[in-house]
């Protein structure tokens, strides 16, 4: 498969299991999967039809690990904007996390430190480098270090995702450190 195929399928993959499974009449369970024969069959009748092979190779080749395959099931692995339960336990930090965002969004993120937005929670990056092509997405990148062990230490609740994505409801601006 060339690779502009592995990116449309997996877009359409993201778009939905995570924001718009209604659209093609899918019903997420409470952790978010469905059955590779269920998304198959409403591919194919939303006019894009993917081979189930192909489904295991974007699955596969993906950098970013976005989806997960499981006994005969698939899930967004984190990112998602309805209603899901990915069941993941609460996890330490490491002493610091980064946060790639835009320099318009300073201003705000200021006063209110970092909101889900859209999604479920704040996304948070491991390095500084996955940080900035993050950012990158939305133009000039600008990352802010997250003071993450002594949010821990002051009880707010971390998760780690099946990629690596570290989740949290809100950064309040103390713990946040801008360039
Ligand atoms: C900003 C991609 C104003 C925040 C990426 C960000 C990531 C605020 C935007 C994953 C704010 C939300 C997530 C506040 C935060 N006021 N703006 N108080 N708090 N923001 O896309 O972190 O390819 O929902 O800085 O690689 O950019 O989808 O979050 O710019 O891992 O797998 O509001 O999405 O992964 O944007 O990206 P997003 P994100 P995938």
């Amino acid at each position: 498969m060339d690779e502009q195929r592995i990116t449309r399928i997996s877009k359409y993959l993201s778009r939905h299991l995570r924001h718009d499974p209604q659209a093609i009449g899918l019903v997420l369970d409470s952790g978010g999967w469905v059955e590779v024969e269920t998304l198959l069959r409403a591919a194919a009748e939303d006019g894009f039809p993917i081979t189930e092979e192909e489904l295991r190779e974007v699955v596969a080749a993906d950098a970013k690990r976005r989806h997960a395959l499981e006994g005969g099931r698939i899930r967004a692995n984190q990112g998602h904007s309805v209603p899901v339960d990915l069941g993941l336990a609460r996890a330490e930090p490491p002493a610091v996390l980064y946060h790639g965002t835009v320099g318009r969004f300073l201003a705000a993120i200021r006063d209110d430190g970092l909101r889900p937005m859209s999604r479920h929670h704040v996304h948070l990056s491991p390095d500084r480098e996955t940080a900035t092509r993050v950012g990158a997405r939305r133009g000039v990148p600008v990352v802010l270090v997250v003071a993450a062990g002594r949010m821990h230490a002051d009880g707010y609740a971390f998760r780690c995702s099946a990629n690596g994505v570290w989740l949290v409801d809100h950064v309040p601006p103390p713990y946040l450190l801008f360039p």
